[in-house]
């Protein structure tokens, strides 16, 4: 399968302008591997211009963790996909599962989130897993079926340009990531699911706990395509790191 790999760091509520300057340049200075396959940050919204100034010609892309659904107007505390893409942003989060969990967002709504950003050009990295109960209920299948469902109406001619990333709830932040077998189940059965849109094609990241010392057995998975990265993104030499086994 022709799908090239992909690793986007997740930096979540983290940063300052003087810390984000020093990862940043660590990242620049590694960024030759971008050349072989897809390397991104999502940082907060007040540093995407930084972001773009010291990534600026590096290879490495930028965006953000979360765009309005809406293009415009009286919407107080939200940015649109429009604004990212006037920054040069190249991908941006939705439905990370702490937004699905914090502030409600609804299945439905993650989709319209997708649409809004393939509007303006950038790639929605659209996220679904399970929470622990679900998982230990033995319904993750259902879950994700269940999250899928509003993106795969999409149709293949949208689902072209979005990334998928599997992230089990249970996994995220918590040390204890999937095992590579139990990841890999998960992202086949995804795949079988656009494979059902005729969009097999598109890349699905696995997301949870990823390290340096777990990365490279995960990308051996063949449905694996690359990671999304929270806490291990903050150090340039961990991401790199990840993103050279990808
Ligand atoms: C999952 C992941 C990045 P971490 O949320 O999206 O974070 O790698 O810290 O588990």
């Amino acid at each position: 399968p022709n799908r090239r790999r992909l690793v986007i760091g997740n930096w979540k509520m983290h940063g300052t302008q003087a810390g984000n300057a020093t990862l940043l340049d660590g990242l620049r200075s590694g960024a030759s591997m971008a050349d072989d396959r897809d390397v991104a940050v999502c940082v907060p919204f007040p540093y995407i211009p930084q972001a773009s100034t010291l990534l600026q010609g590096s290879g490495i892309t930028w965006g953000a963790q979360d765009v309005s659904m809406h293009a415009q107007g009286a919407y107080t505390g939200e940015v649109s996909a429009a604004m990212l893409a006037d920054f040069a942003c190249k991908l941006v989060l939705v439905g990370h599962s702490e937004r699905r969990s914090m502030h409600g967002e609804s299945d439905k709504l993650v989709a319209d989130k997708a649409v809004a950003a393939l509007g303006a050009g950038i790639t929605p990295v659209i996220c679904v897993g399970e929470t622990l109960e679900e998982q230990q209920a033995g319904q993750t299948k259902d879950i994700i079926a269940r999250q899928l469902a509003p993106v795969l109406a999409l149709g293949a001619q949208k689902l072209a340009h979005v990334v998928l990333a599997y992230e089990p709830v249970w996994a995220i932040g918590t040390g204890l990531s999937a095992t590579p077998e139990q990841a890999q189940e998960v992202h086949a059965f995804i795949r079988d699911r656009l494979a059902g849109q005729g969009s097999a094609h598109v890349r699905i990241l696995y997301g949870g706990s990823v390290k340096p010392d777990n990365a490279a057995s995960l990308f051996a998975m063949p449905d694996i395509d690359g990671a999304l990265v929270g806490g291990a993104s903050l150090k340039a030499q961990d991401f790199l790191h990840i993103a050279a086994a990808a």
